[in-house]
């Protein structure tokens, strides 16, 4: 039964709306007041939501991230909006430019990443800029030019510092990396970090979601900020990190998102004719790293698994995470499509309690299933929109097609929430949530 809500026209102007609200002026807040500064996996599908509004507009929100990039070619996973509170841990927790060798002199900074889907933005910039005329391609391939050796140079960080063993695998040092931040993927990993002597500290995000059962709880809390004790221990240097951190994995999803994304930068520094020897690179990478992903996958069902390096097991979870390789391809055929199966079939997307036909950030049969808990069950509109961006770039247009027309019917309530309740579709986390208006506005406008 289709859902009485807005129409597509009255929702992508509401997106529109929602972005400008959201704008500070060089960087959009990833929310208005639960997160009050720019995130780096967000403001790369903010851009790509602003890309049909203002190909200028979403130069300029790439800009004002990579201005922040790290001198070892780190993009943060926090660029700190100038005199801006509200949130925490804020730049006083993490003393980046106090500490860190690497950190940028100008704008304040987290000490971490998160995952690279910045070149999936630049390709949607360039798409829409050749819809327009000379003025904005111009734009688009000025941007390009000056900031391709920043993009190779963040890849390269990757791929160098995060995968020191070069088996293909990211890995991560907190799990906020990974943006799932509490997916039952990292139980088992956190429960490796005892916290020691913590400096007190007051969350700020309880005060704004003030249902406590949509967020971490307090224990997760302890974990998340004893790991940035330990980084400025060692004053967030790469070398240390690997072994001294309590707590540290192989993300087998960021992991396919590299590879991914250095698919989607080589063939764009191809058609703009960047340095050869920087796409033959990247295509190494995206080798390295689909070759890495597929390493991790279960021989029958094409299920993959991160890797705890503390313990030296595997996670296997029925999590968003054992889909990596859909995302980048590199499984046989016969593997790929039982994985395409358990996606739609009754343990996600083809659950008969689904509200919507959308995967869940968690198996719904899974025991760790938790429907209004953060990564631990609700449904993210940005992950169904990365997932149907990823089928039709592998050519599966009827998948891609399905998990868009789902996702507006969801989005059709107007919330533009951070994350669904799966079987009532109750939105849940922050309200206009930037990346979702940015999913919506692709959708629709693309
Ligand atoms: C910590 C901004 C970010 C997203 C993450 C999401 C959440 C932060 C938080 O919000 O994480 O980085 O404070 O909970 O998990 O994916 O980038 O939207």
């Amino acid at each position: 039964m289709a859902d009485r809500g807005f129409t597509p026209t009255q929702l992508s102007a509401r997106a529109a709306y929602l972005l400008r609200g959201n704008d500070l002026g060089t960087m959009t807040s990833a929310a208005p007041r639960l997160y009050p500064h720019m995130w780096s996996w967000d403001a790369a599908f903010v851009a790509v939501g602003l890309a049909p509004l203002s190909v200028e507009r979403a130069v300029v929100e790439l800009d004002t991230l990579l201005s922040a990039q790290w001198k070892n070619g780190m993009i943060p996973h926090i660029v700190f909006a100038n005199g801006v509170d509200g949130y925490f841990p804020g730049p006083a927790r993490w003393e980046c430019k106090e500490l860190a060798a690497f950190a940028p002199l100008g704008p304040d900074t987290s000490g971490i990443t998160q995952p690279p889907v910045h070149a999936i933005a630049l390709q949607r910039i360039l798409d829409h800029s050749r819809r327009h005329g000379r003025s904005t391609r111009a734009v688009a391939e000025e941007f390009l030019d000056r900031r391709w050796p920043d993009l190779v140079r963040w890849h390269r960080w990757l791929a160098h510092a995060r995968d020191p063993d070069q088996n293909g695998r990211i890995t991560l040092y907190h799990g906020w990396e990974s943006g799932m931040d509490n997916s039952p993927r990292w139980d088992r990993a956190y429960s490796n970090v005892i916290p020691g002597d913590l400096p007190p500290y007051e969350r700020a995000d309880t005060q704004i979601v003030t249902d406590s059962s949509q967020r971490p709880s307090n224990g997760e809390y302890d974990r998340y900020l004893w790991l940035v004790e330990q980084m400025r221990q060692v004053k967030y240097d790469d070398v240390e990190l690997a072994t001294t951190m309590s707590f540290a994995v192989e993300d087998v999803f960021v992991s396919a998102i590299f590879a991914l994304a250095c698919d989607v930068l080589a063939d764009i520094g191809e058609e703009y004719r960047q340095p050869n020897a920087d796409v033959r690179e990247l295509h190494s990478w995206a080798d390295r790293f689909r070759k890495g992903v597929v390493a991790t996958a279960d021989e029958r069902s094409g299920a993959a698994r991160d890797f705890d390096l503390r313990l030296g097991r595997w996670i296997s979870t029925e999590t968003l995470a054992m889909f990596a390789p859909l995302l980048c391809g590199g499984l046989p055929r016969a593997t790929e499509r039982n994985l395409l199966k358990i996606f739609e079939g009754p343990r996600f997307c083809g659950h008969p309690d689904l509200r919507y036909a959308l995967p869940p950030s968690t198996s719904p049969v899974s025991k760790y299933f938790r429907p209004r808990e953060y990564w631990r069950g609700p449904v993210w509109p940005v992950m169904s929109w990365l997932f149907s961006w990823a089928f039709a770039r592998r050519g599966w247009a009827e998948r891609s097609l399905m998990l868009r027309a789902e996702g507006l019917r969801q989005a059709s309530d107007g919330s533009f929430a951070e994350y669904y309740e799966p079987f009532t579709g109750e939105p849940l986390g922050s309200m206009q949530q930037s990346w979702t208006a940015a999913s919506v506005l692709d959708w629709i406008c693309a």
